[in-house]
């Protein structure tokens, strides 16, 4: 074997060992089955849903499992329950909110008894949660997923001894409806004060003993074991044209329970694990391994250690892929945008109606979705943008103030039919676009980008167009706009400059792709010039507003001024050093504290200004004070975008493509010697593997989609192979290489110094 080769091979067979760890057995629990590292697990049932219960979805239908041993409880919903319209007038309180859907309850027979080895646990590789335990000699076992190929969720209760199950189940509606029972099926149909029609369906199977209706309860008695499916549905369509409905939703829940039924469980399992594995698995990160083994202790305690300061990178591993497993879970093709609690919640008035606020909240739910290998997950959001632009249109030019200018914005919070609510965040739209814009960018669909980006990009560019305030010098600003939920109102704040910034960047970029609109482009061209830019101010921060006024105490959660830093491009150490600079100054007089959401976005901004071990610090912050022991992030209260966040902020500090090429490992924190990361994706149309020793890149194996050229930052001497072939680079500058790609071909970086 000659060099190039062996070292290829050792790459590979690196990659090939964390693989083969993370497979490891845990607990014996479960012998004969293999386990994942990837598990929260628990030695007591749930007690409360925000911070214990644990969270099972498919997108569309969602359930929080309490693991209770004589009464277990499952809350439950479904994306799409939601009051309000598309009211146009931007009151809040008309708007509506996300609805809990409501629950099924389980009496199991036994209580006289203590239970022991009581284990709860959610291995988020699989998506499945079990429960066991052992009662007077008996072993129990329940499982529960929801099922995105089915789109049910399914509940299995098992025993090692036959005739165990006696006892009963329950279904509630949230809204009161009546609950209609035939043979083994319960009904809640009902509609809500829009008219929204739904109905919720939940099938139950006993093997042995018996099963029987008995009032609003099945009655189950000695069965060997039971499976329990639960489909829930509404009239909703996400279609403004059609009055944003459909046909009630009674034959689809109804046939899904119905195919349900016909499947062995086992069938029904494994198509959920490999649906689910076709999405997680495509990503694998291994940042070193942990203190001790801290598996052997239950989540909410390791979690515990951690803050006490154990170094546990696995467990960093685990919230980091608890982020994509989430995502996979409220987030997939042809279901709604994950909102406030992504698919989950239990209240019908809930914190900030569960909806979605356009000032931060839903665009940090999709940050990860692209460099995390979730490309489909984040078509949801895209298609919600889609969705809402003509009713957007309407409110917006509803509103005097935006008389007679084209295209459309959003409010600060808004419902699933396009209707408005809190307070116009003027570039809100403009920022909504860039995810329009950045899912090309990772994925290179020029038919998308044709077909669904293009069109919004440009309608929001006319809509700035028509917008802007053209001072005597020629300079541009954003009239009458705010610093979200801080400071005064008033033109040329620095958010919505590099929001519009950001938008025209990204418009110039799709026009020079699709190359259908010239004269529009270069016009767009000749406004960004024009537009006021970031200024620096007298202690060296970068300005919020246009005039120097920034107090160097304030700590406000919100950085938006540091927007062109991340999730923009206008701000980076290379391009412009000196308002990269600022941007430190401003963030690190902002602090270290905030709500979830705001901590998780300072991980992005330290990754931005390569600071590692800043960026770390802020992960540790996160999981010190906002990670919940079921791991949801809290505001508080319970709030996912801090989950994606902080997802999306461990992909900033191992990869970033924002500028002019792939840097590898922009911002790799001391604590993290040795590790790697498979399957991350980069703009340009690539998937990159890679893997780091003593804090150096040591290799990286590039796969090409798309065929571009790939400029590669690798701060350290390389060389590329392909096949048994070396291919030819280019040395742009130091630690900086070109080279050709072809589509579907996979290039080997191996660092000269490994
Ligand atoms: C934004 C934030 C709040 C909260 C809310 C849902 O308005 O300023 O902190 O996260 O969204």
């Amino acid at each position: 074997m000659n060099n190039k080769s062996s070292s290829r091979y050792n790459f590979r067979s690196a990659f090939a060992a964390t693989a083969i760890l993370t497979m490891i057995c845990m607990g014996d629990a479960y012998a004969g089955e293999k386990k994942s590292d990837l598990c929260l697990w628990y030695a007591n049932p749930a007690q409360n849903w925000e911070k214990e219960a644990l969270p099972i979805g498919n997108g569309h239908l969602g359930g929080m499992v309490f693991g209770g041993i004589f009464e277990e409880r499952i809350q439950f919903n479904q994306d799409s329950l939601w009051t309000g319209d598309a009211n146009p007038s931007g009151s809040y309180k008309k708007m509506g909110g996300y609805q809990a859907f409501g629950d099924i309850s389980i009496k199991i027979h036994g209580a006289a008894s203590t239970a022991v080895d009581y284990r709860r646990e959610l291995d988020i590789d699989q998506a499945v949660h079990t429960i066991t335990y052992t009662l007077d000699g008996v072993k129990y076992k329940r499982e529960y997923f929801s099922s995105n190929p089915h789109n049910v969720m399914a509940f299995r209760l098992t025993a090692d001894a036959p005739g165990s199950y006696t006892g009963s189940i329950r279904l509630t509606d949230m809204h009161k409806a009546a609950i209609g029972l035939t043979k083994n099926r319960m009904t809640a149909t009902g509609k809500l004060s829009n008219g929204l029609q739904y109905e919720s369906q939940l099938l139950v199977l006993n093997q042995g003993g018996t099963l029987k209706s008995s009032g609003t309860e099945l009655v189950f008695n000695k069965a060997d074991s039971l499976i329990i499916f639960l489909a829930a549905g509404t009239d909703y369509l996400e279609d403004f044209q059609k009055n944003w409905r459909r046909e009630n939703p009674h034959m689809r829940v109804t046939k899904r329970l119905d195919v349900a039924s016909t499947k062995s469980w086992d069938e029904l399992k494994s198509a959920h694990i490999r649906d689910h594995q076709s999405l997680f698995r495509r990503l694998e990160l291994d940042v070193g391994e942990s203190d001790a083994d801290f598996r052997q202790l239950p989540t909410d305690r390791r979690l515990e250690k951690h803050k006490g300061g154990s170094q546990d990178p696995e467990l960093e591993v685990l919230l980091f892929q608890y982020g994509r497993y989430l995502l996979i879970g409220c987030s997939r093709p042809g279901s709604l945008a994950a909102n406030l609690q992504g698919l989950w919640n239990n209240k019908n008035a809930a914190p900030w109606k569960s909806d979605y606020h356009s000032n931060i909240n839903v665009q940090m739910n999709y940050w990860a979705s692209e460099p995390a290998n979730l490309p489909e997950c984040h078509q949801p959001f895209l298609n919600m943008i889609s969705a809402m632009r003509e009713p957007s249109r309407i409110a917006t030019s509803a509103d005097q103030r935006f008389k007679n200018v084209r295209g459309w914005t959003t409010r600060t919070s808004h419902n699933i039919y396009g209707g408005h609510g809190w307070k116009w965040n003027i570039p809100g739209s403009a920022w909504y676009a860039q995810h329009m814009w950045e899912h090309y960018a990772f994925g290179g669909d020029e038919q998308y980008l044709r077909r669904q980006a293009y069109p919004v990009l440009k309608e929001i560019c006319q809509f700035w167009e028509d917008s802007l305030k053209k001072r005597t010098d020629g300079t541009l600003v954003v009239p009458q706009g705010w610093s979200p939920e801080h400071g005064p109102v008033e033109d040329g704040v620095s958010y919505d400059q590099e929001i519009v910034y950001d938008l025209f960047t990204n418009y110039i970029e799709a026009e020079d792709i699709l190359g259908i609109d010239k004269n529009y482009r270069n016009k767009i061209s000749e406004m960004r010039k024009m537009l006021l830019k970031p200024k620096i101010g007298k202690w060296g921060q970068l300005q919020e507003w246009e005039s120097d006024r920034d107090d160097p105490k304030d700590q406000h959660r919100h950085v938006s001024h540091l927007f062109a830093l991340h999730p923009g491009r206008q701000i980076t150490p290379a391009t412009t050093p000196d308002l990269a600079q600022a941007a430190k100054v401003s963030l690190t007089a902002r602090g270290d504290g905030g709500t979830g959401w705001s901590k998780a976005w300072k991980i992005s901004f330290w990754a931005r200004l390569h600071d590692g071990n800043h960026a770390y610090k802020m992960l540790s912050e996160l999981l010190k004070l906002n990670i919940m022991p079921n791991f949801y992030d809290t505001h508080p209260p319970f709030q996912i975008d801090g989950n994606f966040g902080a997802t999306a902020g461990v992909c900033e500090m191992l990869i970033q493509s924002h500028t002019d090429g792939i840097d590898l490992l922009p911002a790799l924190p001391d604590v993290w010697k040795t590790g790697s990361i498979k399957g991350l994706r980069a703009r340009g149309g690539f998937e990159v593997d890679i893997n780091w020793t003593d804090g150096k890149l040591s290799g990286a194996a590039i796969r090409s989609d798309k065929g571009n050229l790939c400029r590669l930052h690798t701060g350290t001497p390389v060389t590329v192979t392909s096949g048994d072939h070396e291919i030819k680079v280019d040395q742009i500058e130091k630690g900086v290489i070109t080279f050709s790609t072809k589509s579907n071909q996979e290039y080997m970086i191996v660092s000269k110094h490994s």
